[in-house]
């Protein structure tokens, strides 16, 4: 199993975690320890596992909480350094529709480079698109021929030429003829082995610029564990290295090493290679991988509710919006502010009445910029009423504006639907009152705040 150490070491400090009654300095400290042993047994940089846990510990309870608990938060603080150190957010390869897209993998000897080009094969085709392979390794003694194996076994084509022992040519011509042959993804294999380590460095950087490929990946072998960021500063030297695939990580206790290594070249780890077979190659993406090592099935969930609860709401907003008013401008500020529409729905759902149809924030958030060339436009008499905005206004606002009807039609739609649900909150909690607060947990905090509400 991959990283099964690792995973072990870490759900067992998240079940501590979550089964102390109360989080005090002793408990962070506690944990901090174990994640620091549990992190260094899995190879990760020294410097980079104090770096990490250095950050955890200053935030974990100097952080003034707002709702969230500080267990949820303390957890949310070691998923989010985690993912962080294996390389945030998740890029999946940039397919090129209806055009030839070429990938050339590159690395050492040995790294996994044709197995790998045999399972990303698989993994496309699986996905509907025409794949197939080319081979320029003149070196390694049966080259084609183990391509050729690998690929006859999911039916993709294989470009090659054995005969032919000039690498660059070899490459420019057999991609060719896969071009013409119209596949949508033409992957192409390069030596690992060489008569100098130079030589070979060469040979990368001349394929590179001949075939312009979409994108360059480079194959580490992830047995290496943090040594795998040494040789990819390396190949970037020479070659304009886009992704990396980390290999053989079913087999090392040191994939953090390798995964922590590799994202601090700053490049994005597309895949991992987790076996010797086709199938055995995952799509990288480190939340979901930071995810499943904490042993938290919903651990995305857990973020989002930390996050929501320490959503900063404008209590002049929430005043306004309980005495019944709500103006275009307040929309338009509430979805421009940081968090967007995450601090408006977080708003409305702690006013009950509902759901929030999802279409209305999102349409709202996508044409934001739109709005406000459109409210700019407005007289303030329109944006605190916008029931006057009738035929002729909408002529001098869409002439003034230099937009369309649509636009403005559906920004005043959304402006009617999201009222429309607040006027619904608000009768829910009128009829609650009277036989207790009728007001959800958080928004009875926000609340007592307040004078007069
Ligand atoms: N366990 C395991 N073995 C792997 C993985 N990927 C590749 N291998 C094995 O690693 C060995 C080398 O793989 P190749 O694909 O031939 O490596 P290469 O980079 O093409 O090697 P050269 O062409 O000689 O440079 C083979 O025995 C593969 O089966 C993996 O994810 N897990
Ligand atoms: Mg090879």
């Amino acid at each position: 199993m991959v990283f099964k150490k690792l995973g072990k070491d870490l759900a067992s400090i998240m079940r501590t975690l979550r089964g102390l009654p109360k989080i005090d300095k002793d408990a962070v400290n506690a944990a901090i320890k174990d994640l620091q042993k549990s992190l260094l047994g899995a190879d990760v940089k020294v410097e980079l596992v104090f770096q990490m846990t250095e950050n955890i510990k200053k935030e974990a309870m100097n952080t003034e909480l707002k709702r969230a608990r500080r267990k949820d938060f303390l957890i949310k603080l070691v998923h989010d350094e985690l993912v962080k150190t294996i390389g945030g957010k998740s890029a999946p390869i940039r397919i090129k529709p209806g055009k030839s897209n070429v990938i050339l993998l590159v690395g050492i000897q040995g790294s996994g480079k044709t197995t790998t080009i045999g399972k990303l094969a698989r993994f496309y085709k699986n996905k509907g698109y025409k794949v197939a392979a080319v081979t320029t390794d003149t070196w390694r003694p049966g080259a084609y021929e183990q391509l050729v194996q690998l690929t006859d076994q999911i039916g993709v084509r294989c470009y090659g030429n054995p005969n032919e022992k000039n690498a660059i040519k070899l490459a420019v011509k057999e991609t060719k003829k896969a071009i013409n042959d119209e596949h949508d993804i033409i992957i192409v294999d390069t030596a690992g082995r060489h008569k100098e380590e130079k030589e070979l460095m060469r040979e990368m950087e001349k394929i590179e610029s001949s075939l312009k490929p979409n994108e360059v990946i480079l194959v580490i072998d992830g047995t290496l564990g943090q040594q795998a960021y040494s040789q990819a500063e390396e190949f970037a030297k020479s070659t304009n290295i886009g992704s990396i695939i980390v290999t053989k990580l079913d087999g090392t206790a040191k994939g953090g090493g390798a995964l922590s290594a590799c994202a601090a070249t700053n490049q994005s780890i597309r895949f991992i290679g987790v076996g010797e077979k086709l199938e055995d190659l995952e799509e990288f993406n480190p939340t979901t991988f930071v995810g499943s090592l904490l042993g938290i099935p919903d651990i995305e969930g857990l973020v989002k509710k930390v996050q929501e609860a320490e959503i900063d709401v404008d209590p002049d907003l929430v005043k306004r919006m309980m005495k019944g008013k709500f103006t275009l401008d307040d929309l338009y500020y509430q979805l421009k502010s940081i968090k967007k529409v995450g601090k408006m729905k977080n708003i409305l759902a702690m006013m009950g009445g509902g759901n929030i149809p999802e279409a209305l924030t999102d349409d709202a958030e996508k044409n934001l910029e739109k709005w406000e060339v459109v409210l700019n436009s407005l007289t303030q008499a329109e944006k605190e009423d916008p029931k006057i905005i009738k035929k002729t206004r909408k002529r001098r606002i869409a002439i003034g504006s230099g937009t369309d009807y649509t636009t403005i039609n559906k920004m005043l739609d959304q402006y009617n639907q999201m009222k429309k649900f607040m006027k619904k909150a608000l009768q829910m909690q009128k009829k609650g009152k009277k036989g207790g607060t009728g007001l959800p947990p958080g928004f009875d905090n926000i609340f007592k705040k307040f004078d007069g509400l």
